[in-house]
């Protein structure tokens, strides 16, 4: 089973997705920071030292790649997403607007790379003052897992935790695919 993925950290500008990064590469604070918004794209590698996967522990190399919400990086995204095994969306859930917003990277990233639903994961985030449900995802999301994330108080041990599940959902999709392709070599 291969021990390294290639994540891409995408939603809205200004909804959290550098500050998660930080969180789950344990880079920086969370809390306090000034607002800088991405420029194009920041790469940040970090491991997982223990995943279990498939009755298997072992360490994972993560590259996650921390796309800018800002549309006027558009023409970017081919080289962004290229190689990429897995999406993970983030939005704020108190912001309308944000559903349809997720949508255009859903059909950019997901639909015409051709991934699975399995290799993604939305992170409904909770930004310090966030109220309300406001955006309801579409049905393009309806077979996506959702989870809360929550990086004050006693939610942040289960940001890690769903990442780290969905990362071993990932490598078992991937190994999955390796086999498919092995088999239909050898018939
Ligand atoms: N305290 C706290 N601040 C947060 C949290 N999430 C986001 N913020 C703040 O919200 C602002 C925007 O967060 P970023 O993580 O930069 O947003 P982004 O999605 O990377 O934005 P772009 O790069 O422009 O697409 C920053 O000032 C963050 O410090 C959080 O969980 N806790
Ligand atoms: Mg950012």
């Amino acid at each position: 089973m291969q021990n390294k993925v290639k994540l891409l950290l995408v939603g809205p500008s200004e909804c959290g997705k550098s500050t998660l990064s930080n969180f789950l590469s344990e880079s920086g604070d969370v809390g306090g920071m000034i607002y800088r918004p991405t420029k194009g794209c920041r790469i940040v590698e970090f491991e997982i030292p223990n995943l279990t996967v498939n009755g298997m522990t072992k360490k994972v190399e993560v590259e996650l790649w921390d796309v800018s919400g800002d549309m006027k990086y558009e023409s970017c995204w081919p080289g962004i997403q290229r190689g990429s095994n897995g999406v993970l969306f983030v939005y704020n859930p108190g912001r309308e607007d944000h559903a349809r917003i997720l949508d255009h990277f859903y059909t950019q990233f997901v639909e015409q790379q051709g991934l699975r639903e399995t290799q993604c994961i939305v992170f409904c985030h909770y930004k310090p003052g966030t109220n309300g449900k406001g955006a309801k995802l579409s049905s393009s999301f309806n077979q996506v897992l959702t989870v809360d994330s929550q990086l004050e108080e006693d939610g942040v041990s289960t940001v890690r935790r769903d990442f780290n599940d969905f990362v071993g959902s990932v490598l078992t999709h991937m190994s999955a695919v390796v086999e498919m392709q092995e088999n239909s070599i050898l018939m």
